[in-house]
C-alpha cells in the first residue's frame, strides 16, 4: 500500500492442473487484502489468472489428445469459475495467451533487447520441466530438482540470454535499503544468500523447433520466449502497462503474494527484469509456506490433492477461509487436517463468535423492545470493551500492515473473547428481573450490540457471508457502521435501528470422514462385482446421448442441469460441476442410461444418469473415437 492505493496479485497459475487448496490459498489471502483496504476507502486492483505457454501445458495438453490451446481454456475456465464460489473478489483474470499480455511481452523484450541487455549465446546445463528452469549443480539435491524430487533433463542449445549477473550488486543494494522488500525476513534471507555467489544469466528463449507453445520474440522468429520472462510480465500487462491510468495509480503500490516454490524468480529474476526495462521494483514480495499434506507434498502423482470446494461443500465457505487464513502461520508451512478444521469451526466459529453474536441478540430482542437501545448508564466496568475493542484494531492494523493476517485473527479473537467475559461477568439475566435496572440493563446490551458490529466490521474481510448476517442482524445492513472509520470511535451503532434475529451462524460440525480425506495415495483398484447374466446386462439400456444446453444448479458447486438429445430432449442433473463448466460440456455426445428411474436432485427431476470414471484430475466422460448417431444404443 502507498497512501490511498492497493495493488495485489497472486501468481498466475499453471493450467496443467486443476486448481487445489493451494491455490486458494494464496488467492483468498489476496482477496481478505483486497477487501480489507476497500474497507478503508482505498483504491484498490486485485488482479489474479492463468500461467498457460510452455512444456508442461504443452505435455498435458498432447496427454489429453486436445490441442494446447483447448487445454488452457479449459483449466483456466475451472479457475476462473472457481474464484467466485469462494467469495473472491478479483478486479482482472489474466491468461498469458491474451493478446495484450502477448503485446507487452513483445515491447519490453524488444526494450530491454534494444538496450543490449539481451544477446545470443550458448547453454548446456540441467533443466527442470516441472519448474522450468535450468538448475545449477550445486542447487540439484542428490542429482535431483529439490521441488520435483525428478532428475533434471541435460540439454545443450543455443538460445537468448538476459545479462541479470548485470544487475546482481544492484539487487542487493536495493534488498538491503528497503528491509521489508522481501518479506518474511527468513525469505529475504534467502535470496540474499542466493546473491552471495555470482548471478549467472538468465536463458530466456526456446527454439521453436523444440516448442512451439510459447510467444514468438519480437526480435528472432525461429524462437519463443515464455515462462518467467512471459509469465512476470503479467503483473503489468494487468494493470496497463505502459500507459494506462491504472499502471501509474497502482505500480508504486505493488504487493506480490506467492509461495516460497517460486521465490527464486520473483526475488530476483523480476527485480532485475524490471530494472533493465527502465522499470521501478514492485513495493514487496509477501511469500507463505506450503500446504502441505500428512507431511508430505500435495501433488498430483501422489494422488492427495485436497480441492477447495469438497471442503466448502462440506464445511461451508467462510469456515474455510477463516481455517486457511488462521491455521497457517504466514511464512511457515502448514500441514492440512480436516480434524483441524473441524476443531476450529466447532471452537473458534461455533463456541465463540456463533455463540456470541446468539446470546447478544436473544438478549437485546428480549430486553428491549426490538431495537438497538441508548448506552445511557455507562460505567467504568464497561471500559474493558471500548479498551480492548481499540487495541484490536490497532493490532488488526498491524497484522495487516506486516503481512500477518493471522495475527489480525488472532487479535480479534482476543476481543470475542473478552466480550463473552463481559456478558458472564455483567449477569444481564439478573439484571433483568428488577425493572429498575432498565437503564443499566439497556447500556449492556448496547455495548454487547457495538462489540459485536466492530467485530463483524473487522470479520468481514475474512468472512463477508458472516459479517453479512451479523450486520443484517444489528439492522446496518444498508451500509453505514460497515467500514474502517466507522471504527474509529466507540459507539458507531446508532440507537433505534431495528434488530432481526437470525438463524444460528456456524452450527456445530462433526467430521465427515466419507469423502472427506484427501484421496488416499494410489487407490486400488475397486474389488469387481459379482456376475451377472447377459439378460440383465440388456435390461440396462445405454445411449449416445448430445447435450445441448448445460447450466449450474443454483446454490451447488457440484450439480449441473443438462438437456441431453435422445429420443427427443430431457434432463439430466449430473454431479459433473466441479469437473466440468457448463460450456465446456455443451455440445459433447457422451453416454447415458437411458432406462434409470427418474430421480430428483436439490428438488430438480433428473432422467438418466451419465457414465464418467476418475481420473487424478477429476471426473472424465466416456465419450466415443467415432462419433455415433445421437440416440444409438450402446452394445
Ligand atoms: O508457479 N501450498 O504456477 P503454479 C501453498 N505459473 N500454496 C501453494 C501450494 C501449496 N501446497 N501449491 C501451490 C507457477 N500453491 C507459475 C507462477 S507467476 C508469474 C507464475 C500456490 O500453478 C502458491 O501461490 O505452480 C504457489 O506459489 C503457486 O500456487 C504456484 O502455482
Amino acid at each position: 500500500m502507498t497512501g490511498n492505493t492497493f495493488y495485489i496479485t497472486t501468481p498466475i497459475y499453471y493450467v496443467n492442473a486443476s486448481p487445489h487448496i493451494g491455490h486458494a490459498y494464496t488467492t483468498i489471502i489476496a482477496d481478505v487484502l483486497a477487501r480489507y483496504h476497500r474497507l478503508h476507502g482505498r483504491r484498490t486492483f486485485f488482479l489474479t489468472g492463468t500461467d498457460e505457454h510452455g512444456d508442461k501445458i504443452a505435455e498435458a495438453a498432447r496427454k489429453a489428445e486436445v490441442t494446447p490451446q483447448a487445454y488452457a481454456d479449459r483449466i483456466s475456465a475451472q479457475f476462473r469459475a472457481l474464484w467466485p464460489e469462494l467469495a473472491v473478489t478479483q478486479d482482472y483474470f489474466i491468461r498469458t495467451t491474451d493478446a495484450n499480455h502477448v503485446e507487452t511481452v513483445r515491447r519490453i523484450l524488444q526494450k530491454v533487447h534494444d538496450s543490449g541487455d539481451i544477446y545470443f549465446g550458448q547453454y548446456e546445463g540441467f533443466y527442470c520441466v516441472g519448474c522450468e528452469r535450468f538448475y545449477m549443480d550445486k542447487e540439484l539435491v542428490d542429482g535431483k530438482c529439490p521441488q520435483h524430487e525428478t532428475v533434471p533433463e541435460h540439454r545443450k542449445e543455443s538460445n537468448y540470454f538476459f545479462r541479470m549477473g548485470k544487475y546482481q550488486d544492484w539487487l542487493i543494494q536495493h534488498i538491503q535499503d528497503h528491509p521489508d522488500f522481501i518479506r518474511p525476513e527468513r525469505y529475504r534471507n534467502e535470496v540474499l544468500a542466493f546473491l552471495r555467489d555470482p548471478l549467472e544469466d538468465l536463458c530466456i528463449s526456446r527454439p521453436k523447433s523444440r516448442l512451439t507453445w510459447g510467444m514468438t520474440l519480437p526480435f528472432d522468429d525461429n524462437y519463443v520466449t515464455y515462462v518467467w520472462f512471459d509469465a512476470l510480465i503479467n503483473y503489468l500487462t494487468g494493470i496497463g502497462y505502459p500507459d494506462g491510468d491504472n499502471f501509474r495509480t497502482f505500480w508504486p503500490a505493488a504487493e506480490h503474494l506467492i509461495a516460497k516454490d517460486i521465490l527464486k524468480p520473483h526475488g530476483i529474476y523480476w527485480p532485475t527484469m524490471l530494472k533493465a526495462a527502465g522499470i521501478e521494483p514492485y513495493r514487496h514480495l509477501n511469500v507463505h509456506g506450503y500446504w502441505n499434506i500428512e507431511k508430505s507434498k500435495m501433488s498430483k502423482s501422489l494422488g492427495n490433492v485436497v480441492r477447495p470446494l469438497d471442503l466448502k461443500d462440506k464445511y461451508g465457505l467462510d469456515p474455510f477461509r477463516y481455517f486457511l487464513l488462521r491455521d497457517m502461520v504466514f511464512g511457515l508451512d502448514s500441514t492440512f487436517s480436516e480434524e483441524a478444521f473441524v476443531q476450529r469451526i466447532n471452537s473458534d466459529l461455533a463456541n465463540d463468535l456463533g455463540n456470541l453474536v446468539s446470546r447478544t441478540m436473544t438478549m437485546a430482542v428480549k430486553y428491549t423492545i426490538g431495537r438497538v437501545p441508548e448506552a445511557r448508564v455507562a460505567v467504568d466496568e464497561d471500559r474493558i470493551l471500548w479498551e480492548t475493542a481499540s487495541r484490536t484494531i490497532a493490532e488488526v492494523e498491524a497484522g495487516f500492515a506486516e503481512m500477518a493476517p493471522h495475527k489480525a485473527l488472532i487479535a480479534i479473537w482476543e476481543f470475542i473473547n473478552v466480550t463473552n467475559k463481559y456478558i458472564v461477568e455483567r449477569e444481564p439475566w439478573v439484571l433483568a428481573k428488577d425493572p429498575a435496572n432498565r437503564g443499566r440493563l439497556e447500556t449492556i446490551v448496547y455495548h454487547l450490540l457495538e462489540a459485536l458490529r466492530i467485530t463483524s466490521v473487522l470479520v468481514s474481510p475474512f468472512m463477508p457471508g458472516s459479517a453479512a448476517k451479523i450486520q443484517e442482524q444489528l439492522g446496518i445492513a444498508d451500509g453505514a457502521g460497515q467500514d474502517f472509520a466507522s471504527l474509529a470511535n466507540w459507539g458507531g451503532l446508532k440507537a433505534g435501528s431495528e434488530l432481526k434475529r437470525g438463524e444460528s451462524l456456524f452450527p456445530r460440525v462433526e467430521l465427515k470422514t466419507d469423502q472427506a480425506r484427501p484421496e488416499s495415495p494410489k487407490a486400488e483398484v475397486p474389488p469387481i462385482k459379482p456376475e451377472i447374466t447377459y439378460e440383465e446386462f440388456e435390461k440396462i439400456d445405454l445411449r449416445a446421448a448430445k447435450v445441448i444446453a448445460a447450466e449450474r444448479v443454483p446454490k451447488s458447486s457440484k450439480l449441473l442441469k443438462l438437456t441431453v438429445e435422445i429420443d427427443g430432449e430431457r434432463q439430466i442433473v449430473a454431479g459433473m460441476g466441479k469437473d466440468y463448466t457448463p460450456e465446456e460440456i455443451v455440445g459433447k455426445t457422451i453416454v447415458v442410461v437411458a432406462n434409470l428411474k427418474p430421480a430428483k436432485l436439490m428438488g430438480i427431476e433428473s432422467r438418466g444418469m451419465l457414465l464418467a470414471t476418475d481420473t487424478e484430475e477429476g471426473l472424465t466422460l466416456l465419450g466415443f473415437d467415432r462419433p455415433p448417431k445421437t440416440g444409438a444404443k450402446i452394445h
